[in-house]
């Protein structure tokens, strides 16, 4: 165990002040406390690729180090400006992941991060990138000369956190706005849509606690519909929907969360301009990425309406309160226009005990069956 004060001591000691990246539930004590650090500036952004170019720029700004944070699952965003840019064959750029080493050798952990976690430092090794396990107090000394070598030689290095690593010297509370209206709750949503679809029907649920919220509810329903949890993948569930909607009469129905939206945002032209009348977008919007943390998203400085009609849905839906649920959802369904729903839904802690799929070859095969 380390505390998130120690470490972020160690790299504020190294000149390290910069942080950007996207957000992790290993992370999550040390990203929350950085983001109440008035001197240390903190950029949750929307993909790890993007964490990477921002913190490019920094150091080309500053000659300082930026540290990028995120999970392993990320790793494969960031890759890209990570070797064709930043690489010493290339702009020889230094900087420190700092990475959330989700499914690490000998723990226990989700399906969707085993693969992962197991390929995790030889990924960074393949890299170039040399990298230290951080797990106790001791291996702060190892992170130190892990940043001098940084600096010296101008390279990208990286420490890897285990789940459970990080814990804080007192509570920190997420700087979390809360700017979503307080009326609709994620399981009363969700409650109404399975109650309004059949086997026409196909959801398909990105990453975070909306897969995890239908799973449970279809569990305790005993319900026929089976949908395709996107247990990973987090930010293409709308890529996969539009894959499955091309060849089929069914009504595909991706159900998105605002993280995952914004992860990939450019899905969203792709799959306006080639889907068909099939596929019935909704936006759960909670703010934040909550299920890792409630860190912002920052989709408030989107006017969704306008985003959703100036790519070409005929219709756009909206929904924040428990009045109009049921008939906005059977307008929406029924409409026979291209259509997107924003749901505002709001944070509520007391509704995250959720359980996970766990045989995901039983979904797989299940969602293909019907
Ligand atoms: C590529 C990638 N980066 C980061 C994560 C970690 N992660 C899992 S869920 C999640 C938040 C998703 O936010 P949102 O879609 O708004 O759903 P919510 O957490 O609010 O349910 C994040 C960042 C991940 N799984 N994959």
């Amino acid at each position: 165990m380390i505390f998130a004060e120690e470490l972020l001591l160690v790299l504020k000691k190294n000149k390290i002040n910069f942080f950007a990246g996207v957000p992790d539930s290993v992370l999550k004590n040390f990203t929350n406390l950085i983001d109440t650090k008035k001197n240390i500036k903190n950029l949750i952004l929307t993909n790890e690729g993007s964490a990477v170019g921002t913190a490019i720029g920094y150091y080309l700004s500053t000659n300082k180090i930026p540290a990028v944070y995120m999970q392993n699952s990320g790793l494969g965003n960031s890759i890209n400006p990570l070797i064709s840019i930043a690489h010493k064959k290339v702009y020889k750029i230094p900087m420190l992941l700092i990475i959330g080493w989700r499914g690490a050798p000998k723990l226990n952990d989700e399906p969707q991060h085993l693969a992962q976690g197991a390929i995790t430092k030889k990924i960074l090794s393949l890299c170039g990138i040399k990298n230290c396990e951080i797990e106790k107090k001791n291996d702060l000394k190892k992170l130190k000369s892990l940043i001098s070598y940084s600096r010296n030689k101008n390279q990208i290095v990286a420490c890897l956190i285990k789940n459970n690593t990080l814990k804080n010297k007192k509570n920190i509370k997420s700087k979390q706005k809360f700017i979503n209206p307080k009326f609709l709750t994620r399981s009363s949503f969700i409650k109404i849509l399975l109650e309004n679809v059949n086997k026409s029907h196909k959801i398909i649920s990105s990453t975070g606690y909306l897969s995890r919220e239908i799973y449970s509810q279809i569990d305790k329903l005993k319900s026929d519909i089976k949908p395709f949890y996107m247990v990973g993948g987090m930010g293409h569930t709308s890529s996969v929907s539009l894959g499955y909607s091309l060849k089929t009469k069914k009504k595909i129905i991706c159900v998105d969360g605002d993280g995952s939206f914004l992860m990939h945002l450019g899905s969203a032209v792709s799959i306006r301009n080639y889907s068909k009348k099939n596929l019935k977008y909704i936006l759960v919007n909670n703010y934040s990425h909550e299920s890792v943390g409630g860190q912002a998203t920052n989709i408030e400085n989107i006017n969704i309406k306008l985003f959703a009609k100036s790519l070409g849905y005929k219709k756009y839906f909206y929904i924040s309160d428990k009045k109009q649920l049921k008939y906005t959802i059977k307008n929406f369904l029924n409409s026979k226009d291209s259509a997107f729903l924003e749901v505002s839904i709001k944070v509520n802690k007391s509704e995250n005990i959720l359980p996970r799929p766990k045989d995901l070859q039983k979904v797989k095969k299940e969602f293909i069956k019907l």
